[in-house]
């Protein structure tokens, strides 16, 4: 299987990074980056820094970190939307690369950290203390002019930025965007001539996902007065455990490249006790998204209200309930599992096993509450879940994700951060 995982990254190496997907997403994708460096810290060390410093030399001035960075070679107008789409050479402090304007869960200094740890060597100090303040920056871009709640928390202005495109949760926020599928018409998906259509998200929601970027861009990118204007503002618990983790990894980074660790760690418990004052629901027992434009909570009970276990100072009640949660037949976490983890909950009427991130099983968010129960202690479960892990890939490859009934492998084969976090939990 190591083999496997190894020749899956090996294929996916584009020069300076790699592609998720040599035919779905043939450019670097920064979440996927960093998941994937982990993995290339194991096998090909050089390849984990080169990885993270092809992403990070395509930071925006104002710290952000792209969630798409074009291959500038033959693949354009393989993938919609493209760089014509995204238009980045206009809007003011843009890298010379052509990017996206959006962002993805900033899980970057967890990943660095990791890498670190792999492959103490000097040469790995020498790239740290490269990434270090790239990486704070990023931080302050996140809690500053993305606090559009204005409680420390990073906003999303887009369901790609949270790593789940279609994940239910995300029905209600979206639901008040104009969708016109005329303008969709205009455009050609490329994803559904590579995957099944009914294993991605429908036209109706592309044509939102177009007209979220369509009113970001006409800003150029700018966070000002978001508030005010943006169809489309929630607060993740995801991308704000990730949050989290990055304080608590550049705690870590800190102390290793000379730099005082004591504001990170500050900056690591305000998130954690934030989200959980503005992101918890007692009634569930587990974290939902917050619709900043309704100032609710969605109440979908989707994988991403488990994530938060990965947060080392997770108080203990939390930890208790997301763990009842994750461990009810609506996820089925146990310390010998008879189905693969869903990312949404299988006993919802939404529920769809083939549909991309509204309940197939995803390595990712695996891996995430993996750590999560490692990090509480929790190893009886953590193994349950680590044989989960490693018999999907076992029987279906390195699949991007799984049919949580059967664990048949479904989106595009050969998918790099199933090779790599298979490689983590391998390592
Ligand atoms: C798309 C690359 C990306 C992931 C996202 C996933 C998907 C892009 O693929 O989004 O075109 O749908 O949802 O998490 O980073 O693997």
């Amino acid at each position: 299987m190591r083999r496997l995982a190894v020749a899956t990254l090996d294929g996916n190496w584009e020069h300076d990074h790699t592609v998720p997907s040599r035919t779905l997403y043939p450019h670097q994708w920064s979440w996927d980056s960093a998941f994937i460096a982990i993995g290339l810290a194991t096998a090909r060390p050089d390849r984990a820094w080169r990885e993270l410093r092809t992403l990070l030399a395509a930071q925006w001035a104002d710290g952000r970190v792209p969630h798409i960075v074009f291959n500038p070679a033959p693949p354009i107008g393989s993938y919609f939307p493209g760089p014509g789409f995204w238009d980045s050479a206009r809007a003011p402090g843009a890298p010379a690369a052509a990017t996206s304007g959006i962002v993805q869960p900033p899980v970057h200094a967890l990943a660095a950290w990791l890498a670190y740890r792999r492959t103490p060597s000097e040469r790995s100090r020498t790239e740290l203390a490269w990434l270090y303040p790239r990486l704070v920056a990023q931080q302050r871009y996140l809690t500053g002019r993305r606090d559009v709640g204005g409680a420390g928390l990073a906003c999303l202005v887009h369901p790609w930025e949270s790593g789940l495109d279609n994940s239910p949760a995300w029905d209600p926020p979206l639901a008040t965007v104009p969708a016109d599928e005329a303008v969709l018409r205009a455009y050609r998906r490329h994803d559904t001539a590579h995957a099944d259509a009914a294993q991605r998200p429908t036209d109706l929601d592309y044509a939102r996902y177009v007209a979220l970027v369509d009113a970001y861009r006409a800003g150029r990118y700018g966070d000002d007065g978001l508030a005010g204007r943006h169809p489309f503002l929630v607060e993740c618990p995801l991308f704000n455990t990730a949050l989290g983790l990055a304080e608590h990894a550049l705690a870590a980074i800190a102390r290793a490249v000379g730099a005082d660790p004591g504001p990170h760690r500050e900056r690591a418990a305000r998130i954690t006790a934030t989200l959980v004052d503005r992101l918890y629901d007692p009634a569930t027992g587990a974290f939902h998204p917050r619709d900043l434009r309704t100032g609710r909570l969605v109440p979908a009970r989707t994988a991403l209200g488990l994530v938060p276990l990965a947060l080392p100072d997770l108080p203990p009640r939390q930890v208790a309930t997301v763990l009842a949660e994750a461990c009810s037949p609506r996820f089925g976490l146990a310390a010998r599992m008879d189905r693969p983890l869903p990312s949404h909950d299988r006993t919802a009427p939404d529920f769809e096993p083939l549909r991309y991130w509204r309940g197939p099983s995803w390595l990712n968010l695996d891996w995430l509450l993996w750590r999560g129960l490692r990090t509480h202690h929790r190893l009886d479960l953590a193994a349950g879940l680590r044989a989960s892990m490693v018999e999907l890939v076992a029987t279906a490859g390195c699949h991007e994700y799984f049919h949580p009934d059967t664990g048949a492998g479904l989106g595009s084969p050969a998918f790099g951060w199933t090779a790599a976090l298979l490689l983590d939990v391998l390592a």
